[in-house]
């Protein structure tokens, strides 16, 4: 019946996102029109809050140095790192050696300089200041998050490769949304951390600040408990299609969650609960109620299974699962999912979810779940990730309104806009269409301040792209699937609102063709974009 259900509503949908696209009307526009190349400050992505080219530029070339000494004790050292972390990043296109130091005595040298000042005004605690002058440029912050964003947009005024001058001017930049997120999901596909890595690193270039590891769901469970060895060991062992799968260790897990941290993107860790339990059910006979193991499912059904929420079994399995995850995430959100509980009854979610909630806090983490969620008892603090879309009932739309007014911050997520699983059109091989196609343009032309009716844009903590793998096995599809509509996310969740608009986003997202094809990425080359 849910199959059904979902066919139908694809069909529902596909009408009205073909009418949509249509009213829109954009793309009358001749496709073959090449956009006049932008200036360097023009183009940078996603768009800063202030940028404005002046006087003589910088030459960034074999003389280069990168001084990071403008800043004292414990700072100085994360400050040295990110010095060290960018240098990396722009001697591979560049070719230059960029020593970096830490001599603080030639604060004003030559080059590009990474400064910390607590005191800068209106930078806030991701953002940052990028002066460039004859002389050098240089990178202000107050955090050394925000000098890593500050290198972020110099690697867009650099030239694309080889030495060049760096454009005269200044930008002032600081995010709209504090989450600005994409979510992968390696249960149903697994992939690897150094797969991961190289997901981070691109979304990282693009100020995206978290990364939601979607790790168990009914066809796998791909971190090791230790309590509960067999949940990876067996339940790890296999995906859907029937492949091998694979799972983290706690080493691959901590080594991710320190590469992801370097570049300022917090892993979330979610378990998913009380439901896509099929493959701890698989694991362990005791997590199901009639004390059967089930079989490991390679499928793409969803709702089938459910925790015993009866059992107190169930509850030590939850306390000692979230607390090995706690103790290996420094990042403050744990999500515990509570989407598609088709299995289990309501009053018995909201039951599992009340104490779920209270393991999170007991473990001092903040609780993240999908929005379902709001039907039950959202606890205090607790973030709600909304995954509905344009066909939503009112009535779960106002259930998320009425916890964003209780005080609930909210990410969006909206399937048909945000779901990088979406086919872009009809003839996208990968991803599915329950939410209808969702083309580049879809993706990006929205507002998240006034999205959700009734959820204000003070209640709206950031934007987030999950990207499911039912029908997602290799870097290729992922990266095809991502890119380019991952840019529209950090441009929703970094840019000013007044920055949002699809005829400049275009030529921008075009100029950052080249860069993705200089980093190897398989990127979707839509059509509703004049790629040069
Ligand atoms: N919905 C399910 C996912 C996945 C997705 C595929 C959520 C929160 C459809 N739940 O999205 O597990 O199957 O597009």
């Amino acid at each position: 019946m849910r199959v059904l259900r979902r066919t139908l509503g694809t069909l529902l949908v596909l009408g009205a996102a073909v009418s949509c696209t249509a009213a829109h009307g954009d793309d009358a526009k001749p496709r073959g029109e090449r956009p006049a190349a932008l200036a360097p400050y023009e183009r940078l992505l996603p768009a800063p809050a202030s940028a404005r080219a002046a006087g003589p530029g910088y030459a960034f070339g074999a003389g280069t140095v990168i001084r990071t000494g403008l800043a004292d004790g414990a700072a100085a050292d994360e400050v040295r790192q990110v010095g060290e972390l960018l240098a990396e990043q722009l001697r591979g296109p560049s070719g230059l050696p960029l020593p970096v130091v830490d001599a603080a005595d030639d604060k004003d040298a030559d080059g590009i300089r990474l400064r910390l000042d607590e005191d800068a005004a209106g930078l806030g605690r991701e953002g940052y200041r990028l002066e460039t002058a004859a002389s050098g440029v240089t990178l202000t912050a107050r955090t050394p998050a925000g000098l890593f964003h500050a290198g972020q947009t110099l690697r867009q005024l650099v030239p694309l490769s080889g030495p060049g001058t760096v454009p005269g001017g200044t930008v002032t930049d600081a995010p709209r949304f504090a989450y600005r997120g994409a979510m992968l999901d390696i249960a149903r596909h697994f992939f690897t951390v150094e797969q991961v890595k190289r997901y981070v690193d691109q979304l990282a270039q693009y100020k995206v600040n978290a990364l939601h590891l979607h790790l168990t769901d009914d066809q796998g469970w791909r971190i090791a408990i230790d309590a509960w060895p067999r949940l990876a060991e067996y339940g790890g062992g296999s995906e859907v299609g029937g492949g091998p799968g694979g799972y983290w260790t706690k080493e691959d897990y901590r080594e991710l969650v320190a590469y992801a941290g370097a570049r300022y993107v917090d892993v979330v860790p979610e378990i998913d609960m009380p439901g896509h339990v099929n493959a701890a059910q698989a694991s362990y006979a005791e997590l199901n109620c009639d004390g059967k193991a089930r079989e490991r499912y390679t499928g793409i059904k969803v709702g089938f299974s459910s925790l015993c929420v009866g059992k107190e079994r169930t509850y030590e399995f939850v306390d000692e699962v979230l607390g090995e995850l706690a103790r290996l995430t420094p990042g403050r959100y744990l999500h515990i999912g509570g989407d598609e509980a088709l299995s289990t009854p309501a009053a018995d979610y909201a039951a599992f979810m009340d104490r779920a909630q209270k393991t999170v806090g007991r473990y001092g983490k903040t609780v993240v779940a999908w929005h379902q969620l709001a039907t039950a008892r959202p606890a205090k603090g607790a973030v709600l990730q909304y995954w509905g879309h344009d066909r939503t009932a009112a009535a779960d739309k106002a259930a998320v309104a009425a916890a964003a007014k209780a005080g609930h911050p909210v990410i969006l997520s909206p399937a048909d806009r945000l779901y990088l699983d979406m086919k872009y059109d009809r003839a996208t091989k990968p991803g599915l269409a329950w939410a209808g196609y969702v083309p580049v343009q879809r993706a990006y032309a929205w507002n998240p301040g006034s999205y959700l009716p009734g959820v204000a844009e003070s209640s709206v903590l950031g934007v987030e792209a999950p990207l499911w793998t039912e029908t997602i096995g290799t870097r290729g599809d992922l990266e095809y699937m991502a890119f380019p509509r991952v840019l529209g996310l950090s441009e929703l969740g970094w840019s000013p609102a007044s920055a949002l608009d699809w005829t400049s986003y275009r030529q921008r997202l075009s100029a950052q063709g080249p860069r993705l094809d200089a980093q190897d990425i398989t990127f979707y080359r839509a059509p509703d974009v004049p790629w040069s």
